[in-house]
């Protein structure tokens, strides 16, 4: 057969080079054959989002920044300074985590999902036309951020205007002036050339960028169990090869973005200039409890549980 799979960046993009690994996988262990849609090909996350649930799409790759409305509990990923910044610790993090590999997976269900993997993209950081040391200067920045309502909450809180827009929208409205900033991992300010429309980059390391690859569940549960397994271990290999695929890639894209633009700013708030930024994850944690659905408490709670088992400090 044939298997349809949709992703929210270009095929050289970390979700295109992870479901790259993906489709050589099975192809190699299987008569099947994956076809790849990156952004742009199938229409916005929400688009392909909406294609995986109805079935014209086997596979897809949507970031909990985009599935907070569908899914309330995903919003979690929006809980500032609750992810370690180390690479590793994260990692394994993703690969242990109670609440990620067991809790998660029903609430997909309910929409239709089987849940595969999450994975990290790396550090978020804040591109603006001003510089930022604190949240002062955000104020009255219109900060885009992807339709998530807790992130929407997170950058309020950080005392910027948040903006949500799907992602397509975003160079332009950056070009434009209609929004003043916006976050992401820094190999995708490099590849898709943000660093043209903002003037600065700031690590306030309140985030790191996870994202989720999610499967049909009708197709995955008509699959008999060979063939499920086949994919479980293609999702592996392919988790395994993107956490390697991203040693070194921020600092890397860091060094092409000041190539490409010597002016740029690149600031690391020092541990005072993010302590204000530090102080507002409380509150935003308190406001996740509200609006992320059921299971908020037994989510979060389980998660920081998770992380404490891989050491990481919080
Ligand atoms: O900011 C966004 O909307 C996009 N950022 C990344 C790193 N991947 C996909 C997503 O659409």
């Amino acid at each position: 057969d044939t298997w349809r799979y949709a992703f929210e960046e270009a095929l050289d993009e970390v979700q295109g080079k992870f479901a790259q690994k993906f489709k050589e996988e099975i192809e190699a262990n299987s008569d099947h054959e994956v076809q790849l849609f990156p952004f742009g090909t199938l229409g916005e996350s929400a688009d392909i989002m909406e294609q995986a649930q109805s079935g014209i799409l086997q596979f897809v790759d949507q970031s909990p920044g985009f599935t907070g409305a569908l899914i309330p509990e995903a919003q979690v990923f929006f809980v500032p300074y609750l992810l370690p910044q180390d690479e590793e610790t994260l990692a394994e993090f993703f690969r242990t985590s109670t609440a990620i590999n067991e809790m998660f997976p029903p609430l997909y269900e309910e929409q239709g999902l089987k849940l595969l993997t999450m994975f990290p993209e790396g550090e978020v950081m804040m591109t603006t036309a001003e510089p930022v040391t604190g949240p002062a200067d955000l104020n009255e920045v219109k900060f885009r951020v992807m339709t998530n309502p807790l992130l929407v909450e997170s950058y309020q809180a950080f005392g910027a205007t948040p903006t949500p827009l799907p992602w397509g929208e975003v160079y332009g409205a950056l070009q434009t002036g209609i929004i003043q900033g916006q976050e992401n991992p820094a190999f995708f300010i490099e590849s898709t050339k943000m660093y043209e429309v903002t003037d600065h980059i700031t690590r306030a390391g309140h985030n790191n960028f996870t994202t989720a690859v999610m499967a049909n569940l009708d197709f995955f549960e008509g699959l008999p169990e060979e063939e499920q397994t086949l994919i479980n271990d293609a999702i592996d290999t392919a988790f395994e090869y993107i956490i390697e695929y991203q040693e070194g890639l921020t600092e890397e894209s860091l060094e092409k973005i000041k190539e490409a633009k010597p002016s740029i700013t690149i600031t690391t708030l020092s541990e005072e200039e993010r302590q204000p930024f530090m102080d507002t994850a409380e509150a935003v944690e308190q406001e996740f409890l509200e609006i992320g659905g059921d299971q908020a408490q037994e989510i979060l709670d389980q998660l920081k549980a998770d992380l404490e088992a891989v050491g990481a400090e919080s």
